[in-house]
């Protein structure tokens, strides 16, 4: 037994960020998928461990830790040494990474992703406005074309360089999603590029959301995003 224990839940942005660290260092741990559906976040193991019942919610030993970020960190501090350093020690290189790292955490989840998607998941149809949507896909337009130029002008494959870091490990997930949800990359190709090769790493093929497997997303519903 390593004494970890991750509780997670299949497509949860926040639960694959600390799923790819853990897969990028070979870290063993114990892996307990919760169902969305059966609110197993809020079941006495759960919430036990993190009084929001949220996933991801990590142990490690006596130390529980919640929030994915500090998951990421503490997982990079303590096993810096093992398996890809996600986070460079000299000091240029990672104000590099967590410059991306921190700017994607903050933008795709607001610019991109929440206005899309949330809306579109808490508006009922018949509230749902043109110019809202349409308000909501021009951030998320802009946003993804700050990331295809960035990715085109540093002409690496990753997003802070030559090599696979934290600042990729916060803005796959996010990439993925929008792919998940019919957007058209043929418009951004460098990220395009970027989706498909980083798909292909053993990390994000071994903690690829299992239910994605199982089927399309519910394409007929977020067919708008298809006209991004
Ligand atoms: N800020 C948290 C967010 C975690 C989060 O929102 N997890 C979602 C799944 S994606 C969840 O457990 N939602 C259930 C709830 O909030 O009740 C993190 O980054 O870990």
């Amino acid at each position: 037994m390593s004494g970890k224990l991750l509780f997670w839940g299949s497509g949860s942005i926040p639960c694959w960020k600390p799923m790819l660290v853990l897969a990028e260092k070979g870290i063993d741990y114990e892996s307990k998928q919760i169902s969305f559906s059966e609110k197993g976040h809020k079941g006495p193991e759960v919430m036990a461990l993190n009084p929001r019942g949220q996933v991801p919610t990590f142990k490690d030993g006596e130390t529980v830790i919640c929030e994915s970020n500090a998951i990421c960190f503490w997982l990079e501090s303590m096993y810096s040494k093992q398996g890809t350093e996600l986070i460079p020690s000299d000091p240029k290189e990672k104000a590099k990474v967590l410059q991306k790292a921190f700017e994607s955490a903050e933008n795709m989840q607001t610019k991109a992703m929440q206005g899309v998607l949330y809306y579109y998941w808490r508006t009922k149809e018949e509230d749902r406005k043109e110019e809202t949507i349409k308000e909501n896909l021009d951030n998320c337009r802009n946003e993804l074309t700050v990331w295809d130029k960035y990715l085109g002008e540093c002409g690496h494959d990753f997003v802070a360089g030559k090599q696979f870091t934290l600042a990729d490990v916060f803005f796959f997930p996010f990439l993925a999603w929008a792919w998940r949800m019919s957007l058209d990359f043929n418009k951004f190709p460098n990220l395009k590029k970027y989706f498909e090769s980083v798909r292909e790493r053993p990390s994000v093929k071994a903690t690829w959301p299992p239910h994605w497997n199982e089927g399309e997303a519910q394409p007929e519903k977020m067919a708008y995003l298809k006209t991004l």
